[in-house]
């Protein structure tokens, strides 16, 4: 192409804040045109006077001038605030594109919106891709996790990009040495899904962090130095992953007078919301995410601030020392930590299997723990295990049926087992970590109580039955008081 050619550019970005500013920097090291717009025009100035200064990004003042750089198809990325602003780029990007032109949204939209946006976009001639982009402003500047989903045609033609920025980590699927943490993850909504379902798996990572130190500090009465080094410890052995990295240098750092941070930060937890997307959609779904949404309550109930200081005034719980074997001790809320991350990541793939049979996504599951082994929050050595235990078996219904998995799971259950007894006799709340054993124990048992939950509600409420002595699907119905009658209820299936 000559360089009076004015379509230049191989991709245009809207959304100039730091997230968008570092992944145009990105992609300009990776020897790609792009050219920028912001709705604040005097953004796109400072940027090509600024960081843009002497590389190949090209500032447009309008839609119709970013859309007039770009090559064709044309490529045009997101990366503005989720909600009303991407419908309306979406609205305003239409009349200036033609026929197999890429509309691409990097923002943290909803899953729901991306679904709609798609078939909205593909009404109108043009493709769709929803992708979820995770690193924070780091990531984005050195390497990503990118998560896309969306028109399946629209993928060929983003790849080469999307490839390139991408973090990469070890060992790709084909042999070659190193492997981008980026993959077409499926179609409209799977993507954001996908980057959904990662920010949940987050909450759930550091919550159960969060109550191994609670351990720590408040059953065995560890200092922050102490604790700086275990978690330095951990981060060398089967917990090595970016949270566990962060907590240990957190766990160390101290301000100028020389004080611990961590002991002088309000202990009420905020929350943008993606946590309770995937808590809702489990509950939608019917799958049981135990312990992402106890990792949501667990902030909720952190923000309940004033009244907690109220409680703590009135309620009692017991006054303990600890009495054990602190070494052995310490290596059981490894223990348990591991067993209970093993337990989230197994909700999390029984979520994500569930909502592709809901959505029909073909979704790549082995490709997804790549995508995450690398350049987002969750990444971890940890991942690399669950991208081999699908390489293994593609259909794996579920990971804790895996060879590897079931044995480190055996491995790490009497500790789990020891640090939940102690925290519930010292009164230490652990809700993650508790709730990760009730859902294997409840997991692994043929049979369950809900016998009688099913004769509970045929009582006062004829729902029916099904027995054990009979073939599935066929429903009974006992006059429990001899007065019932036998007339059943047939609409009631909440
Ligand atoms: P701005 O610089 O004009 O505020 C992250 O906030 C990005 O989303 C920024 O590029 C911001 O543009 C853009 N943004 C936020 N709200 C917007 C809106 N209502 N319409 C268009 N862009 C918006």
């Amino acid at each position: 192409m000559s360089r009076v050619d004015i379509a230049q550019a191989d991709i245009g970005l809207i959304g100039l804040a730091v997230m968008g500013q570092n992944l145009v920097l990105n992609m300009e090291d990776h020897g790609f045109t792009v050219a920028v717009y912001n709705r604040t025009l005097s953004k796109v100035d400072d940027f090509i006077n600024g960081s843009a200064k002497g590389r190949n990004i090209i500032g447009a003042h309008s839609i119709e001038e970013l859309v007039g750089a770009l090559k064709k198809p044309r490529r045009v990325m997101m990366l503005v605030k989720a909600g009303q602003p991407v419908d309306d780029f979406i609205d305003l990007l239409i009349p200036h594109l033609e026929a197999g032109d890429i509309i691409i949204d990097g923002g943290n939209s909803n899953y729901n919106d991306t679904i709609r946006r798609t078939a909205y976009v593909e009404s109108k001639g043009l493709l769709y891709i929803g992708t979820g982009v995770s690193g924070g402003e780091e990531g984005a500047r050195h390497g990503p996790s990118i998560m896309p989903g969306g028109s399946t045609d629209a993928w060929p033609h983003v790849k080469p990009i999307f490839q390139a920025v991408a973090a990469k980590v070890e060992g790709g699927t084909d042999g070659s040495p190193s492997a981008p943490c980026c993959d077409w993850v499926g179609e409209n909504g799977a993507g954001h899904y996908v980057k959904m379902t990662h920010n949940g798996i987050e909450y759930g990572d550091m919550q159960l962090i969060c109550e191994a130190y609670y351990l720590m500090k408040e059953a065995l009465g560890m200092s922050n130095e102490e604790m700086h080094g275990t978690f330095a410890e951990w981060n060398r052995g089967k917990l090595d992953s970016y949270l566990i990295e962060i907590t240990r240098d957190i766990l160390g750092f101290r301000d100028e007078g020389g004080k611990y941070v961590i002991d002088l930060i309000l202990d009420t937890a905020g929350q943008k919301g993606t946590g309770k997307w995937t808590g809702i959609s489990a509950l939608d779904m019917g799958i049981p995410l135990t312990l992402i949404v106890e990792a949501v309550f667990a902030r909720c109930l952190s923000a309940l601030k004033d009244e907690r200081v109220v409680a703590s005034k009135v309620l009692s719980g017991p006054s303990l020392t600890f009495d054990g074997d602190r070494q052995a001790f310490i290596q059981d809320i490894h223990d348990a930590l591991y067993a209970s991350k093993i337990m989230s990541y197994t909700q999390g793939y029984m979520l994500m299997q569930a909502a592709a049979a809901e959505y029909g996504w073909n979704l790549n599951l082995g490709g997804i723990a790549l995508m995450w082994r690398g350049g987002c929050i969750i990444r971890s050595a940890f991942l690399g295990k669950i991208k081999e235990a699908f390489d293994k078996k593609p259909d794996l219904n579920n990971l804790l049926l895996d060879d590897y998995f079931r044995a480190e799971v055996e491995a790490a259950q009497p500790g789990w087992r020891r640090v939940i007894a102690k925290a519930v006799e010292m009164g230490v709340p652990v809700p993650a970590i508790s709730s990760a054993l009730a859902f294997y124990d409840g997991y692994r048992r043929e049979r369950l109580p809900a016998n009688l939950l099913q004769a509970q509600r045929d009582y006062f409420g004829a729902h029916t039955y099904e027995r054990i002595d009979r073939p599935r699907k066929e429903f009974f119905h006992t006059d429990w008081t001899g007065s019932g009658g036998d007339v059943t209820s047939t609409t009631y299936n909440a």
